[in-house]
């Protein structure tokens, strides 16, 4: 990554200016930024911290269409998944070969293909920080960072050692700091595939129920909704183990299969109540999605979900009905896919 070169934020939703207004006002020398979505923000935005801080900062801001002239130190795709192809489509003529690419999109699909067709080393990050765009008419230029999280940052060449792998393991670590000392913790890891799943089990379990009953993500602590956290878990957890994805560190040990199925299980529920209770007070960005009338990442967080568990014939009852009461509601309505 160039240390002077502008970070370019391509998507700037709830986490695209999180992490864009964050770097823009972090302690020390200054981060250049520019914003770029498919119309123009103000050049002055605001981001207000968990604190209730807020933060105001001055930054460029441009569009696909009319994108800044002097070529980006790195560039952050923070579209949704849906979009993200589309939008790497349109960007990817316009960058010098050798740009280094972050992917930040929730769920896993859209990952691997962009590694591979990017001429550069690409990054994936995953994220359980916490943000939202302030409704009202100050919504184009406050963001809330509403609960703290943690960023992990890998790349998925790890395995295969491309001519970008060794650049990317060590871009991973550089943005890591940069990120950190703009208060979002973040840090480097050699396991984003496996990763980027467990982010995927968190948003199977959270995004879907309160963008459903119209909850922050606290309100899964409380009744009736937390039997059914714990039951999307219970779902999650089996497809995952069939699919081989290792659930988040836990004990250890040599043990009985029931007693291995009974300890991930602890951990795949450990992993997702500490991201509630982390960002308790978020309306997670699926709710932010349906209250907007705009697609869902459905198709990303909860199709390779049920795609699994069709391969090893396993049912997911709760899955399902969260899948189409998604699909239902998409058909019946909105269809602004950005
Ligand atoms: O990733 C998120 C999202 O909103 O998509 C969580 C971590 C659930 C925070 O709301």
């Amino acid at each position: 990554m160039n240390r002077q070169g502008t970070h370019w934020i391509v998507g700037p939703g709830a986490l695209g200016r999180l992490i864009g207004l964050r770097l823009a006002t972090r302690p020390g020398p200054p981060v250049a930024v520019a914003l770029i979505g498919r119309r123009r923000l103000p050049m002055e935005q605001t981001l207000v911290t968990p604190q209730g801080e807020a933060l105001s900062v001055s930054v460029a801001t441009a569009t696909l269409e009319s994108l800044p002239t002097d070529p980006p130190g790195v560039v952050h795709l923070t579209t949704k998944a849906y979009g993200a192809e589309a939008a790497h489509v349109a960007l990817a003529s316009h960058l010098p070969a050798g740009t280094p690419l972050v992917l930040w999109q929730n769920g896993f699909g859209c990952q691997p293909r962009l590694a591979q067709r990017h001429d550069g080393p690409v990054l994936c990050a995953t994220t359980t920080e916490g943000a939202y765009l302030e409704a009202g008419p100050a919504s184009d230029g406050r963001v809330v960072h509403a609960g703290h999280g943690e960023t992990l940052i890998g790349t998925l060449d790890d395995a295969r050692d491309t001519r970008h792998a060794a650049l990317a393991r060590a871009l991973a670590g550089e943005l890591a700091t940069a990120l950190t000392d703009a208060g979002l913790a973040a840090r480097a890891v050699d396991d984003i595939h496996r990763r980027l799943w467990h982010k995927l089990a968190v948003n199977a379990a959270i995004n879907p129920l309160v963008a459903r009953f119209g909850i922050r993500n606290g309100q899964l602590r409380d009744r009736p909704f937390r039997p059914m956290v714990e039951a999307v878990i219970a779902e999650v957890a089996t497809i995952l183990a069939a699919e081989g994805i290792a659930p988040p560190d836990g004990a250890g040990g040599v043990m009985a299969r029931g007693e291995e199925h009974a300890r991930d299980l602890e951990a795949w529920r450990g992993l997702v109540w500490r991201v509630v209770e982390g960002t308790a007070g978020n309306r997670a960005s699926m709710l932010q999605d349906v209250l907007a009338g705009r697609p869902t990442e459905h198709e990303a967080i909860l199709g390779p979900l049920l795609a699994a568990a069709d391969t090893h014939r396993l049912p997911a009852p709760r899955l399902t009905e969260l899948a189409d009461w998604l699909r239902a509601r998409e058909v019946a309505g909105s269809s602004d896919t950005c």
